[in-house]
């Protein structure tokens, strides 16, 4: 990610808002307001079914078991876990109200409101791993479970609309699902202001995926083959799909691995899967693994982790927690979260702040110079990429299949002038001045009979883009 204080448009926007606040009157505290978005990190909300195994995937993420998974407890509020010290949380109500909370080590935090007048809960904690992003949990969807469905959907999707006082504000979305995700989970992500730039699946349970862990094929190499087939069919929805053991990366990412149960995995080395498995099916007593570390294993590694784990576990905890985290795939889920998702959500919450900024012209007395303030923002050059990205969101929503749609998403995500006009990004700079100004012709012609007031800008974006592209000297 970079650097707020190098990033062009955190710089654009900071100047922004230090207008804002210099017009006077209650502008400074409105730039304040807004100017905690810009200096907090993009949020990242975690979604999908009841059980897909979202709160065991956010402690992984954060490096400790804070988030609730307990097998029989669901996640019944939205949590947003961001870096800060102390320790510490803050009710949001859906009315508005902030209640501040303590929170003890390693405890629940004991809510004071009902859940059903709970919007969020705000959970601090001190996490480097929260530095990048700020992570949101939610109740899972369910048609069984009306009242959770609820709370992420007001959080998530009505909040934007309403008071936004409800919405979490998030910037981009993991989407958690086994085997195929269903109808009404990819109809919800759809409600959701986000993209598929900006939305992530993941191929959850990996380690049980298929016949699971005695099957015929490895379930992880299983579960990797299928998140390849279902990003080409969900291609509409999510960038990516990425296959993960959310188990596995939990008990190697937060400390939950002791030299005990270890050592407990690796007297079961050398005997035959099936006997391994009849052990843990049964309630007997066993001389060599009593009852309580069997739990103990089996909720921490599952069926996987324990059959292929003990022959590794004769060589220690440290030799077992690396196996359990290459494994896991939560490396490379961490690197497309940090390298391609939190590059678009940082457009989205350039996004919320140029929104919040024409939210506030429509309300305020100031709204002249509020906004030719925005106009003016917008106008810089930083600016040009999250244009181009408000009209991508607004194209999905119009028309997603357009062409220009396409060529929309094709200048976001590339990596060279080439590659904004569709060539190989090594293309000669001759070659992109004309495909540019192809392009340009193309798009003025489209201009004289457009189909929506979102083409209409985009349009103007279009012609803006491929106008600079085809002055341009391209080495
Ligand atoms: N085998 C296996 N079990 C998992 C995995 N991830 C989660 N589980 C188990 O599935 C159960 C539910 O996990 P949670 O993380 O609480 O799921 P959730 O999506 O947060 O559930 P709700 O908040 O109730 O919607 C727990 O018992 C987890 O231990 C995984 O990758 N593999
Ligand atoms: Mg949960």
């Amino acid at each position: 990610m970079t650097h707020p204080d190098v990033d062009p448009i955190h710089r654009t926007l900071d100047q922004g808002l230090h207008q804002l606040a210099s017009l006077g009157g209650d502008l400074a505290e409105h730039a304040n307001a807004i100017g905690t978005i810009l200096w907090s990190p993009p949020r990242v909300v975690i979604v999908g079914r009841l059980k897909a195994g979202k709160s065991t995937l956010v402690n992984a993420l954060i490096g400790a078991p804070v988030a609730e998974t307990a097998a029989l407890e669901a996640t019944n509020v939205v949590t947003v876990y961001q870096d800060g010290s102390p320790s510490r949380a803050e009710v949001v109500g859906t009315d508005g109200r902030r209640i501040p909370m303590a929170v003890q080590h390693n405890d629940r935090v004991r809510l004071p409101l009902p859940t059903s007048d709970i919007a969020f809960v705000s959970r601090w904690l001190p996490s480097a791993a929260l530095r990048p992003l700020t992570l949101i949990d939610t109740p899972g969807l369910s048609t069984l479970t009306v009242a959770n469905d609820t709370a992420t959907r007001r959080a998530t999707i009505d909040g934007f609309d309403q008071t936004r006082s409800a919405s979490v504000g998030a910037d981009a979305a993991v989407f958690l699902f086994d085997a195929a995700p269903r109808r009404d989970e990819t109809e919800f992500l759809s409600q959701l202001p986000f993209t598929p730039l900006t939305t992530l699946g993941v191929l959850s349970r990996a380690d049980s995926f298929g016949e699971g862990a005695l099957g015929r094929r490895d379930p992880l190499a299983h579960a990797t083959e299928h998140a390849g087939r279902l990003a080409g069919q969900l291609s509409d929805t999510v960038s990516a799909v990425v296959p993960i053991s959310g188990l596995m990366a939990q008990t190697s990412h937060t400390g939950m691995l002791t030299e005990h149960l270890a050592a407990a995995l690796a007297r079961l080395a050398g005997r035959p899967p099936l006997d391994v498995l009849r052990l843990f099916d049964s309630d007997d007593p066993d001389d060599v693994l009593p009852l309580p570390l069997r739990d103990q294993l089996l909720s921490h590694l599952g069926e996987y982790g324990i059959l292929h784990g003990r022959q590794i576990a004769t060589g220690g905890a440290a030799a077992l927690n690396r196996w359990l985290t290459e494994r896991s795939g939560i490396a490379a889920l961490h690197h497309t979260l940090t390298a391609s998702t939190a590059r678009y959500a940082l457009l989205h919450r350039a996004h919320r702040i140029l929104a919040r900024l024409d939210q506030l012209a429509y309300i305020h007395p100031a709204r002249d110079q509020i906004r030719t303030l925005a106009a003016g923002l917008r106008a810089q050059p930083p600016m040009h990429r999250v244009t181009v990205f408000e009209d991508y969101q607004r194209m999905l929503r119009t028309d997603p299949h357009a062409a220009v749609t396409d060529e929309l998403r094709t200048i976001l995500t590339a990596i060279s002038p080439a590659g904004s006009v569709g060539l190989p990004d090594d293309a000669p700079g001759h070659a992109v001045v004309a495909e540019a100004q192809r392009r340009l012709a193309m798009a003025h012609q489209r201009s004289l009979a457009t189909g929506s007031a979102a083409e209409d800008a985009a349009l103007v974006t279009l012609l803006r883009t491929y106008t600079a592209l085809g002055h341009q000297q391209h080495p």
